[in-house]
């Protein structure tokens, strides 16, 4: 195992790697930019330094100094995060150079799993359904309107090298789609360097579900379930729940199976999702891979008693998994709110600045991962999640009932936040009945 580790990122997920780390015995060097200097999570690693002035890209972003950090601290491996530098293939491939552990799969692996259409590929030779669309990159608009004549409008324009939504476009008919994918071609070039796009069917009120799975390097891949991430806006998460509700256990289980075989055949290691949109009719199809630990992972935690950050520090230095499939139960019902620094009667305008009084909630099955201590004051520069509030109960409606009873002992003054909006949400009979497709909270209290 590791004697040191750095973690190139900030907030509540650096202070979450450093909790594992204390447990696991590992040392930890943390980085910091001007923006963040002092913060009180700082204080838990053994040793901080400053990687530059508070825009990103001239700090956490800046690879230079972050390999830096990592050459003074004398680590041996460096832990992601999610965000920054997470999914950046050639930051991963410096980090091999100098022989530093990357917490995360290989160059090769991120590489061909961040190219979209390379990864629908791959899901379609895994017998991993896909969205009925183009076989591989469109060439020309003729090509376009040809596949959007067998597969019928609604379609929707996809750059390949996007995703989490960026550089997306729907289209109804031939004149629209026309112009739109000339138009996606361009802003995937201007954004992403690769003009690449691919045409998927539209679906029309998805539901957003995806499965964490686990892989070592001995060869062992497992899923640790799912999680069902439709409560968003703007392709914004504001709440995931784990099981999925109302997911039929037999598509339960051949999604998770799916997951599993695309993850083996793309020599995925380490922790990663596979994202896939269910219809109305329960048919799920592959969208994504998430080549990193994600911001939702508690949720998976709870249900499954597993420490996924534990998890990925084991298999990046090579340890077999300590488990296999059939000891991975999910028990009971796990809900995490996003509380982020926004005003939800602004249209979630962030709303950085100084937290007066912070009294955290707790009692029996409540987790809240936060950095955040009165006085703290929220940087405007970066995401503006300040905490993610966790419960776990034995069913949905007790842990319904935990969370609100939790938002309500939440207590945050001197800026505005998200939790009062998350009270709304877990009342609402469309939530309790779990029903929520991604367009539920958009259509609710935005239309
Ligand atoms: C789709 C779709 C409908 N049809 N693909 C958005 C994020 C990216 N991961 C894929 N996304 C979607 N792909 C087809 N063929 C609808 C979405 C989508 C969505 C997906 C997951 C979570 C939230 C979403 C919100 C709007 C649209």
């Amino acid at each position: 195992m590791y004697k040191r580790i750095l973690i190139a990122n900030r907030g509540e997920i650096a202070l979450r790697v450093i909790r594992a780390c204390r447990e696991l015995g590992i040392e930890t060097v943390a980085i910091y930019s001007e923006a963040d200097r002092g913060s009180a999570y700082l204080d838990l690693a053994d040793e901080a330094y400053c990687v530059g002035p508070a825009k990103s890209a001239l700090s956490y972003l800046k690879i230079d100094r972050v390999i830096s950090a990592a050459e003074v601290g004398n680590v041996e491996a460096i832990h992601p995060g999610y965000g920054f530098l997470a999914e950046n293939a050639h930051f991963n491939e410096i980090c091999r150079s100098c022989k530093i552990d990357f917490i995360g799969p290989t160059p090769e692996a991120m590489q061909m799993l961040g190219d979209k259409n390379a990864a629908r590929s791959m899901a379609r030779d895994a017998g991993v359904p896909v969205v009925p669309g183009s076989e591989g990159l469109i060439e020309d608009e003729h090509q376009a309107l040809k596949i959007a004549h067998e597969i019928g409008f609604p379609v929707l324009i996809k750059a390949t090298a996007g995703g989490g939504g960026k550089g997306m476009r729907v289209a109804g008919n031939d004149l629209v789609l026309k112009t739109a994918f000339v138009q996606a071609q361009t802003e995937a070039k201007a954004a992403f360097g690769n003009a690449g796009v691919y045409l998927e069917k539209f679906i029309e009120r998805p539901r957003h579900i995806e499965v964490q799975i686990l892989a070592d390097t001995h060869g062992n891949v497992v899923h640790l379930w799912e999680r069902d991430c439709s409560t968003q806006r703007r392709h914004q998460k504001l709440i995931e729940e784990s099981p999925a509700p109302s997911l039929p256990a037999d598509r339960r289980k051949s999604m998770c199976e799916a997951a599993v075989r695309l993850i083996q055949s793309a020599g995925y290691t380490n922790a990663g999702t596979v994202e896939f949109i269910l219809d109305q009719n329960n048919n799920f199809y592959f969208i994504e891979v998430n080549a990193r630990i994600q911001v939702e992972h508690p949720v998976t935690e709870m249900v499954t008693g597993i420490d996924l950050i534990k998890s990925q520090i084991a298999v990046a230095a090579g340890e077999p998994l300590p488990f296999r499939q059939e000891d991975i139960c999910s028990r009971g019902v796990a809900i995490e709110c996003r509380i982020n620094a926004e005003n939800p009667d602004r249209r979630f305008q962030p709303c950085p600045g100084r937290i007066d009084k912070l009294f955290v909630p707790g009692g029996p099955g409540v987790r809240f991962d936060s950095h955040a201590h009165p006085g703290y004051v929220v940087p405007a520069t970066y995401d503006s999640m300040i905490g993610k509030l966790i419960v776990h109960q034995p069913t949905r409606p007790a842990a319904i009932a935990c969370m609100i009873r939790a938002l309500d002992e939440l207590r945050i003054t001197g800026i505005e936040t998200t939790a009062s909006f998350h009270r709304r949400v877990l009342s609402h009979n469309e939530f309790v009945k779990g029903q929520v497709d991604t367009g539920f909270v958009e259509r609710t209290w935005f239309a």
